[in-house]
C-alpha cells in the first residue's frame, strides 16, 4: 500500500510526500502533531498539517536562524529561543563556545517530548547542562525578562493560532526590551513568494523598533516555495556582518553556514528587496 501525506501550501498547490510510516500522531492542547517517516525527506515533524522540519533539509534553516545572529554578535552568552521545541536551533547555538545559557521557551511541551523521542538528531542538545527548557508562552516570557539576553531567536510556526502574536510590533518592542545593549533579534518570516505582505509588515515593524535591521534568506526545500526569509533587528552591530573569527570557529561544524554564505544571504533579489520599501 502506498501512503501519502500532502501539505496544502497555498491555494492550488500541495507538497505531497510518500510516507513509509506514521511514527506518531496526537492532538495536543495546542495543535495536531505528527511525526512521519517519509521516503524522500526522512523523519518529518508536522504541526496542524504544516511541515516544520525534516531530517534531510533541517540544517539549512537551523544553521541560518542560529549562526547569523550568533556570529554577528561579538560575544553572545545568554540566548533565548522562542518556539523551536524540536531542538534544532539549540543544537546549532551550542556550537558557539561563548554561549553559557540557552533558554528555550516552547508553548507546547508535547513538541519537545515527540522530538526527544523521534528526532534525537535535533533534540539531543536539549539535555545539555547549558540549556533550560521552559514550557511557557514566549510573549509573557520576554515581557518578564528585561535586559536578559544577548540574542533572541524566534523559531515559530506560521502566523496562525498561538504564533500570531509573535509577528506583532508589540512583541518586537518587548523583544527589544529583553535584549542587552548589543542585543540581536532574528525571527523566521516565511516565503517571499507567498507571504509578501507579512514580510513587509514584519520588516517594517522591526526596522522602526531597532536601530539596525536586515532581511536575509535561504533555501528550505520542504517549506512553501522553498525560499525562506528571516528578519533581523539589532541594537548595535550590523547583522549582515559576521564578527571577526566567529564564523571561522564553526569551520567543519556546519553544512550550509559559512562567513561568505552569511553575507550573501543578505543580498536580496529585487523582488525581495522591494518588500523592504513598504507595505504591499
Ligand atoms: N518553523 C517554521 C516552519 C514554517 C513552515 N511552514 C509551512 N510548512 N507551511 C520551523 C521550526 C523548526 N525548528
Amino acid at each position: 500500500m502506498r501512503l501519502r501525506f500532502a501539505e496544502p501550501q497555498v491555494e492550488g498547490l500541495e507538497l505531497s510526500c510518500e510516507v513509509r510510516a506514521v511514527l506518531h500522531s496526537e492532538t495536543t492542547p495546542y495543535q495536531q502533531l505528527a511525526v512521519l517517516d517519509t521516503v524522500t525527506y526522512g523523519r518529518m515533524l508536522v504541526l496542524n498539517g504544516a511541515i516544520q522540519t525534516t531530517i534531510v533539509d533541517e540544517f539549512t534553516y537551523h544553521e541560518l536562524i542560529a549562526h547569523v545572529p550568533l556570529c554577528a554578535h561579538p560575544d553572545p552568552q545568554r540566548l533565548l529561543i522562542i518556539g523551536g521545541g524540536d531542538g534544532g536551533a539549540v543544537r546549532e547555538a551550542l556550537k558557539h563556545p561563548s554561549v553559557q545559557r540557552v533558554d528555550l521557551v516552547e508553548i507546547d511541551g508535547r513538541v519537545v517530548e515527540a522530538s526527544r523521542r523521534f528526532l534525537p538528531e535535533l533534540a539531543a542538545g536539549l539535555d545539555d547542562p547549558r540549556v533550560n527548557v521552559l514550557v511557557a508562552d514566549g510573549i509573557a516570557h520576554v515581557q518578564g525578562h528585561q535586559g536578559a539576553y544577548d540574542v533572541i531567536i524566534v523559531d515559530s510556526t506560521d502566523p496562525v493560532g498561538p504564533a500570531i502574536g509573535l509577528f506583532s510590533p508589540e512583541f518586537y518592542a518587548a523583544v527589544r526590551r529583553a535584549l542587552t545593549a548589543e542585543g540581536i533579534l532574528v525571527a523566521q518570516t516565511e516565503s517571499p513568494f507567498f507571504n509578501r505582505s507579512l514580510i513587509a509588515r514584519a520588516y517594517g515593524a522591526v526596522s522602526s523598533i531597532f536601530p539596525r535591521s536586515g532581511l536575509y534568506w535561504g533555501v528550505i526545500p520542504t517549506y512553501p516555495s522553498g525560499m525562506w526569509t528571516f528578519t533581523a533587528g539589532s541594537l548595535a552591530h550590523d547583522p549582515s556582518r559576521p564578527q571577526a573569527g566567529r564564523a571561522a570557529s564553526l569551520k567543519g561544524k556546519t553544512k550550509y553556514y559559512t562567513e561568505a554564505v552569511h553575507q550573501a544571504a543578505f543580498a536580496l533579489p529585487p523582488f525581495v528587496q522591494e518588500l523592504l520599501e513598504g507595505p504591499c
